[in-house]
């Protein structure tokens, strides 16, 4: 085994994906020593390296074959071009994305959104469903904190990801409609490996 080439998986280095992907990496057995502030971390009883990275890289790690497996959001990965496949679902990660309004804002339904200003982290795929839509309105490109957009009214909706919905509470938004349900999932590179299948076997019925 010692000589085998490492596996590498690409796990979101901190935030809410991390824990619950190393919890699943120790459930196959794999067992890991402190790490310090490294973002590359050894396996210790498995040739496997784990890359911690932030997770809008982690489709292009995959996709690219630089990683072999990644652990990421499936809205992370509908936003991104590339797409890596899908082999496993898990069970943490649930959120959903959303397009919300003020309370006491007209916007009500998709068309009320025409000529409107939406902001969001998730330009394509909110593009997507406004030319579905048929709908014409202003991207706005946000990177996080996006509730606080329409309070200050940089926007009149946005565009997010929800989970228990109380971020939207605090800011009197009401979320209207759901574009996506989205959940964690382990993907994998189109790179073809032997070592592969040892990984897979450990999970894998
Ligand atoms: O630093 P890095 O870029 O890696 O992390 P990040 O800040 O982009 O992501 P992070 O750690 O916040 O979330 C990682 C992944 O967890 C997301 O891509 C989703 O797949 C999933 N996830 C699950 C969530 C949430 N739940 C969630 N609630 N991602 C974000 N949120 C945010 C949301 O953006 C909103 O601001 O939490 C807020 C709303 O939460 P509620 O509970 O008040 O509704
Ligand atoms: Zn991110």
């Amino acid at each position: 085994m010692k000589n085998q080439p490492k596996l590498r998986i690409a796990v979101q280095k901190s935030g809410r994906l991390n824990e619950p992907s190393m919890n699943f990496l120790k459930s196959l057995g794999l067992s890991f020593a402190p790490n310090g502030k490294s973002l590359i971390h050894q396996c210790q009883n498995y040739p496997l390296e784990v890359l911690y990275l932030r997770d809008d890289d982690i489709p292009e790690y995959v996709t690219s074959g630089v990683a072999d497996f990644g652990i990421v959001g499936q809205n992370v990965l509908a936003e991104k071009e590339v797409g890596p496949k899908i082999i496993k679902k898990f069970e943490f990660g649930e959120c959903k994305l959303i397009i919300a309004a003020p309370r006491n804002s007209s916007i009500k339904e998709p068309k009320d959104l025409e000529g409107e200003r939406i902001a969001t982290s998730y330009p394509k795929l909110l593009s997507g469903y406004l030319k579905k839509e048929n709908l014409e309105a202003a991207i706005i490109p946000i990177s996080g904190s996006v509730e606080i957009t329409c309070d200050l009214n940089l926007a009149d909706a946005i565009c997010d990801i929800v989970q228990t919905g109380q971020t939207l509470k605090a800011h009197n938004l009401s979320a209207l409609f759901t574009l996506l349900e989205s959940q964690a999932v382990l993907v994998e590179s189109p790179i073809k490996k032997a070592e592969k299948a040892g990984f897979l076997s450990k999970f894998k019925i």
